[in-house]
């Protein structure tokens, strides 16, 4: 048998994992991790193993669908349809203005950039700014508390730099989120043998909190008061790095004094952590000489994502735990350039409160962009302005969005919408098209994603300058009619009589991106060649160098980059006593501690699963031996009081809506609490059955009550609900 094996860069997540497809006659038989990979040394996840078969599923859509008078989907050419959106385009925009097209980038739009550059090109040229992205519900206040605290140019230290880590409402060993980098158990395993010292700040005790030092099981929602109690105490135990804290940042006796009230006695109180172990998690944090925080969805969904983000910052900036003049930069960057590798920060920048403003609740765009919880009420909201048309990139809005019950109603008021989905996914089946789309292994792709995101926080990104670059390893189904996200939009341009400008995603400041990139000749014939070299056209190393290397991942030997000091006469500093983020603090510290009630006892924690990612693999056969639905775990102690046993359903209801979910007992599930994962279920009035689709936890949280007033993202995880047998 003729065995062949080509390197491939995976593209089923965020981290791009560098894998070995091994060709047995032509067809993929197995897919592995790759040894020699100098940055994922040999890791792969089954959601990555399974990526050759998910191209060839029977749910596989190979034809563009469209809706029929009578809902049901009939398969057209691609081209058809591409001129029927553009048709409609043109009416919605005649009759409503352009402000009436919106664009989401969920989580598969985010995984290719050529997706991105082209959807956000598309708007810009129709001139709507209604671009929606999946980070607003995510993890917004990693971008708001970057602009309320300011960037440090330098960055943080790799992770063979640090002496502790302090993870807060993340679980990076299963979601591969910041924290521990690319192949997180192996980094992990590596740090704690050098001596790292680990803390975990969550609600369960995580496969990362298996391995922590110190785990601190908080009350979810909690996080503010923990982080304050943590903060008092380096201050009182003189814990800081006071010459950093002196030169290079301002508002410290704000801070001093806000977090004042909250003692260890108080955050015990509140958060129901041992006094002790706040002050052992403290002191084991404030002695490590460096170190970094990292946090992540639990941390931003649970009602002060920016505050808990703030607090990362600032807890880094108190230890001075920075970049230093004369560190040598670990990843000078290959194909994204990185921010000048200055000890300096230029000071905070607009968070919230510019560009686009909302019909609703008082919201603008933010650091993180459009705030998606307010894109059903833009569609839903008569009026100018009003939202009639939505193009979904890789996203799943019914079942990803919250209010799941607002979103479908939003949905079905479009007159227009369009989603690029290679499956009938809950919102393609409300969609007027779905544009059957190639899928990974059938098209070029570099690993800029998880490079870009290494310029955004400790243990992202690659820790080397490395990049790998996948040509297309399989050709589409035999009779099928998918076609490259970007093929299609330029298509739409094309009809529409628009010209595309594509932003130039190596570079990372969005205006120079944007005034850097390529104007299209909307006659020309691209490839998809032209189209990766407009999207890394300054790139440190370029790209025809980083193919010049083959197929596999590689390591460049770029110049040494050596953080250089702050310039004289460098006036800008770093904010840790931000007025808003005082005043939250001090909200916090006069309202009661989030307590379980009467009404609703419970909290519901969001949590990921090891394989699937949010709505994606459900329907892979091997898969979905290992996860059918999501189990609502809960404490053994919990279920016993409650009389229920694992496998049982319950009704579980918030203050907005109610859901059937099976219960499934974990020790590690704190009591009070029910650790559920999103993105499943169907839609409203679907079969409600959770052994067959699971249960949407999106339901449960309403849009316009207790919501962030920036970014507008409501209590996604600490959701309260009352449970019913
Ligand atoms: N309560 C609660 N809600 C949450 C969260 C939570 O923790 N709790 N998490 C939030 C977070 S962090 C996120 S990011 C969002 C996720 O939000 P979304 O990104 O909107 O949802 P996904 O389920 O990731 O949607 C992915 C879609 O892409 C399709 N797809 C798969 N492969 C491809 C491909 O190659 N190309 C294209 N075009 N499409 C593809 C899938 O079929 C699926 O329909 O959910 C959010 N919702
Ligand atoms: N296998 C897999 N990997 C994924 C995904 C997936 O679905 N599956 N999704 C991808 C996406 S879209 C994202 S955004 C990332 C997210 O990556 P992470 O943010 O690491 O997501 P989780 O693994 O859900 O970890 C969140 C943790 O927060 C805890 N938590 C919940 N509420 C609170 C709270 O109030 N306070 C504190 N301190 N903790 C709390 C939960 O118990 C949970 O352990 O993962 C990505 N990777
Ligand atoms: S962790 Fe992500 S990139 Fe790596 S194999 Fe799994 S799905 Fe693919
Ligand atoms: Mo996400």
């Amino acid at each position: 048998m003729a065995v062949e094996r080509k390197p491939v860069l995976c593209r089923a997540c965020h981290v791009q994992c560098g894998l070995l497809v091994d060709f047995e006659d032509g067809k993929p038989a197995k897919i592995h991790g790759d040894k020699d990979n100098p940055i994922y040394h040999g890791y792969s996840c089954v959601k990555g193993r399974q990526l050759a078969s998910y191209h060839t599923l029977p749910s596989r859509l190979l034809h563009t669908q469209k809706r029929m008078p009578d809902g049901s989907h009939r398969a057209i050419p691609v081209t058809d349809a591409i001129a029927e959106i553009a048709g409609k385009m043109k009416t919605l925009i005649a009759a409503y203005g352009p402000r009436a097209v919106a664009g989401y980038i969920g989580t598969h739009g985010y995984n290719n950039y050529a997706t991105q550059a082209f959807s956000y090109a598309l708007l810009e040229a129709v001139g709507s700014p209604m671009m929606f992205t999946s980070v607003t519900i995510d993890q917004p206040g990693k971008g708001i508390s970057a602009g309320l605290h300011g960037p440090w140019l330098a960055g943080v230290p790799p992770i063979g730099a640090w002496d502790v880590l302090m993870l807060i409402g993340t679980n990076p060993i299963v979601s591969m989120n910041g924290g521990l980098g690319a192949n997180p158990a192996r980094q992990l395993h590596e740090a704690r043998k050098r001596g790292m010292k680990l803390i975990v700040i969550d609600p369960r005790r995580t496969d990362s909190a298996e391995q922590a030092d110190i785990h601190l099981q908080l009350k979810p929602g909690e996080d503010p008061a923990v982080l304050a109690g943590i903060a008092r105490i380096l201050i009182h135990e003189n814990l800081i790095d006071r010459s950093f804290v002196e030169n290079e940042s301002v508002g410290f006796d704000a801070l001093r004094k806000a977090v004042e009230p909250f003692t260890p006695d108080v955050v015990e109180e509140r958060a129901d952590v041992k006094a002790d172990d706040l002050v052992r998690a403290a002191r084991l944090f404030g002695h490590a000489p460096r170190g970094a925080v990292s946090a992540g969805t639990g941390a931003n969904m649970s009602g002060h994502g920016n505050l808990v983000e703030y607090f990362v910052k600032t807890l880094t900036t108190l230890r001075g735990f920075w970049s230093r003049a004369g560190d040598v930069v670990a990843n000078p960057g290959v194909l994204v350039n990185r921010f000048p590798a200055i000890a300096a920060s230029p000071g905070p920048f607009p968070a919230f409160g510019f560009g686009e403003r909302m019909r609703v609740r008082g919201l603008t765009e933010c650091a993180s962009g459009l705030p998606t919880a307010a894109a059903a009420d833009e569609i839903l909201m008569p009026g100018e302005g009003q939202v009639k048309a939505l193009f979904v990139f890789g996203g799943n809005p019914m079942v990803a969005w919250p209010d799941q019950l607002k979103t479908f109603e939003a949905m079905k008021a479009l007159e227009l919408l369009v989603t690029f989905d290679p499956h009938m996914s809950a919102t393609s089946k409300l969609a007027h098209y779905v544009i059957a789309p190639k899928l990974p292994f059938e098209f070029a792709s570099p690993s800029m994603l998880n490079e870009t995101l290494g310029n955004f926080g400790p243990g992202w990104g690659y820790h080397l300058p490395y990049a790998q670059y996948s040509d297309p390893i399989l050709d589409p189904p035999a009779g099928s009619d998918v076609i490259e996200e970007w093929e299609a939009l330029y298509g739409i341009a094309q009809h529409l009589g628009v010209t595309l400008r594509i932003k130039d995603l190596s570079l990372l400041d969005p205006k120079e991106s944007k005034e850097k990139g390529t104007v299209l000749d909307m006659a020309r014939r691209y490839t998809a060649d032209d189209i990766w070299a407009m999207l890394t056209k300054n790139s440190p190393v370029p790209l025809a160098d980083v193919k010049a290397k083959g197929r596999a991942g590689h390591v460049f030997d770029r110049p040494k980059l050596v953080v250089q000091p702050k310039p004289a006469g460098w006036t800008g500093k770093l904010d840790i006593g931000n007025p808003v983020m005082m005043a939250e603090l001090n909200a916090i510290s006069e309202a009661p501690g989030v307590r379980l009630d009467n009404q609703f006892p419970y909290r519901m924690v969001s949590r990921r699963l090891h394989d699937v990612l949010n709505s994606c693999w459900h329907e892979d056969p091997i898969l979905k031996k290992r996860v059918r639905y999501n189990s609502a775990f809960m404490n053994p102690t919990d279920m016993t009081r409650e009389g229920i046993a694992s496998g049982q359903i319950v009704e579980l209801e918030s203050n907005r809506s109610a859901i059937r979910a099976i219960v499934m007992a974990e020790d590690g599930v704190k009591a009070g609490c029910i650790s559920m994962s999103h993105a499943w279920g169907g839609n409203p009035g679907e079969d409600d059955d959770p052994f067959e689709l699971g249960s949407n936890t999106g339901r449960l949280s309403p849009v316009d009550r207790d919501y962030d007033p920036y970014s507008g993202i409501p209590i996604m995880s600490a959701i309260p609900v009352r449970l019913r047998v």
